[in-house]
């Protein structure tokens, strides 16, 4: 067995965060694992769709994250979320919530550039014409973790090695 864990991914948009996560909780599957992902598509529609994107939202919206990944977590769950995340002060929150060793910062590190020239949702395009407001790496801040338990080079690896560092320092913090 295992017990419950908090790895938080965090990065820009588009740096790959939700496909890293998915893609580590399969391969946590295979090993028996009990895991659940929040993310964006799970969570901004309805725990957290009174918010938008000021710094403010984003406090509160990575506040209920927190509270939501430790309930989880309680339950002996691994819980994977991946979420921007952009202040440094909102992961640290979420992180002295949780007792030593439980939490796992993983810093999905994707320079903005390259983010924006893949722009799968065309988000980038749309935050450069003006059409998106405070959009992170453009018009609004990413503050980068200083100390993260692991840092993966999404903008080079391809998914199977990112699972495998992730995987990999799981394991090295006894996680699974
Ligand atoms: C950043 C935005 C914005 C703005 C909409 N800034 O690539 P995506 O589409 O699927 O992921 C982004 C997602 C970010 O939501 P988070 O909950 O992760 O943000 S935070 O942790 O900062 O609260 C993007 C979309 O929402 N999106 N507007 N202005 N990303």
């Amino acid at each position: 067995g295992h017990r419950g864990a908090i790895v938080w991914f965090t990065g820009l948009s588009g740096a790959g965060k939700s496909t890293l996560a998915h893609a580590v909780e399969e391969e946590l599957h295979r090993m028996g694992c009990r895991t659940f992902v929040l993310d964006g598509d799970n969570v901004r529609h309805g725990l957290c769709g009174d918010l938008g994107f000021s710094a403010k939202d984003r406090e509160e919206n990575i506040r209920r994250v927190g509270e939501v990944a430790k309930l989880f977590m309680e339950a002996g769950v691994i819980v994977l979320t991946a979420f921007i995340s952009p202040y440094k002060a909102d992961r640290a929150r979420v992180r002295s919530m949780v007792e030593h060793g439980g939490f796992m910062e993983i810093f999905c590190d994707s320079p903005v550039e390259i983010c924006e020239s893949r722009d799968v949702k065309g988000l980038y395009k749309k935050a450069r014409a003006g059409q998106i407001a405070e959009f992170t790496g453009i018009s609004s801040p990413y503050e980068t973790p200083e100390n993260p338990e692991l840092t993966v080079n999404t903008g080079k690896l391809d998914l199977e090695a990112s699972v495998r560092q992730v995987i990999e320092a799981m394991q090295h913090r006894s996680l699974i």
